[in-house]
């Protein structure tokens, strides 16, 4: 394995001088190495998390900003012993560290398999994974090209990542199921550039307008209106930047990664409103093929259906699989490579059986047209009272 795992000391200054001297009273702080192993309450010992980007609402909500109701309501909020919004801001810091390490150690030539893997180690040891208190939220999807979404490596796969290639990751953190749903697409050539700028730019839209009240399908046109007026040139051919149309943003839950609103890409007459108090994963797909993805390739992406009803399972195999799925998962999603690593074996037919019997819901990877390439960009966003919380915010994206 040539990801050889040294836990190498990051040091802080550049080169170090002998003359560097530490006051004896100053308490050491603990550094992060690399690659990030160490689990962020080190880091962050009274439990009080990094606060996200905030934007004020906008428009008919600019008095929330300093409305004295909302400004109680968010302080009685913090002063809670649970501490409201810790959860998803730890969940959002793992998942800045975790992604600033990827991007520097992605690179062609790369199993992906090893770069999922690599990943979720860091995931696993900076929220200090521990059951169902904190952890993955979801499979860590690595998706390739005119491949958009739910494409992580099953055991076994080969695939190698290539100078050309245009690749979504996608990563998902959770505390104590407040789950932290964000992604970015890397290139490792500039032919994609402008593609990559429109979907960010798309999704940046539907960030800063986005809002209590706001109807989903105005946003969704908002969204579009962005993404359509870039092209991307390809080769000397020119190619208009869509929005994938069957694609969407969502609302969150507890251990629920849709909690059921959906926020499309293209303008509809949706007049679902966001509300106070909904975390939203804000998210956009552009293409350079049809806008439109389907079903491609083996499934590697499952979650036990969330209001699943309970059916009696004759097979053993399927009641003994349910049983680890629930303790392990509960209602979050897994791939099988997690049903590997939890000592699960020859579960393919148990498996099959649950999805059968409508307890488990596959997920499968979901591709536009072959030679088309994709792009996506995604951030958790809170609702508050007084405003907005872009909690996935970092310097990257
Ligand atoms: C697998 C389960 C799941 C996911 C990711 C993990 C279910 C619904 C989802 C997602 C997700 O956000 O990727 N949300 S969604 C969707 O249905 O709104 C979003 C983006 C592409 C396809 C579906
Ligand atoms: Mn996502
Ligand atoms: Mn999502």
């Amino acid at each position: 394995m040539f990801l050889a795992m040294w836990l190498v000391r990051v040091s802080s200054g550049v080169a170090k001088k002998k003359k560097k001297k530490k006051k004896k009273s100053a308490k050491k702080k603990p550094e992060q190495t690399d690659p990030p192993r160490i689990a962020l309450s080190k880091f962050y010992p009274d439990g009080v998390y990094p606060e996200g980007e905030v934007q004020p609402y906008k428009d008919d909500n600019i008095w929330r900003t300093t409305s004295e109701e909302k400004r109680h309501t968010e302080k009685t909020m913090n002063e809670d012993p649970e501490r409201t919004y810790e959860s998803i801001r730890k969940a959002a810091e793992v998942h800045r560290q975790v992604r600033q390490h990827a991007r520097k150690f992605i690179r062609p030539g790369m199993k992906l398999i090893d770069i999922a893997e690599t990943i979720e180690a860091g995931t696993r040891a900076l929220v200090d994974a521990d059951g169902l208190e904190g952890g993955i939220a979801f499979p860590t999807g690595l998706n390739l090209n005119h491949c958009a979404a739910h494409y992580t490596p099953n055991p076994g796969d080969t695939t190698v990542l290539s100078q050309g290639d245009v690749l979504k990751v996608d990563i998902g953190v959770h505390v104590r199921g407040r789950i932290c749903d964000s992604a970015f697409t890397m290139t490792f050539e500039p032919t994609y550039d402008k593609l990559l700028e429109a979907v960010k730019a798309a999704t940046d839209t539907g960030i800063r307008e986005a809002g209590i009240d706001v109807r989903l399908g105005e946003l969704a046109g908002l969204i579009q209106e962005t993404m359509e007026s870039y092209e991307v040139e390809v080769a000397g051919k020119v190619y208009p930047v869509k929005p994938i149309e069957n694609f969407s943003g969502h609302s969150i839950g507890l251990y629920n990664i849709h909690a059921g609103k959906s926020l499309m890409l293209i303008k509809n007459d949706d007049e679902t409103k966001m509300e106070e108090g909904e975390y939203f994963a804000i998210e956009t797909f552009g293409t350079t093929g049809r806008g439109y993805c389907i079903e491609e390739g083996d499934t590697s992406h499952y979650a036990k259906i969330y209001n699943a009803p309970q059916v009696p399972l004759r097979l053993s195999s399927a009641k003994s699989l349910l049983k680890t799925i629930e303790n392990k998962f509960g209602t979050l999603a897994f791939c099988r490579r997690y049903l590997d690593r939890v000592g699960e074996k020859q579960y393919l037919f148990a498996l099959n059986h649950l999805v059968s019997q409508g307890v488990v819901q596959p997920y499968p990877p979901l591709c536009d047209r072959r030679g088309s390439m994709t792009a996506q960009f995604e951030h958790t966003v809170l609702l508050r009272p007084t405003g907005k919380e872009v909690v996935s915010r970092g310097d990257d994206y």
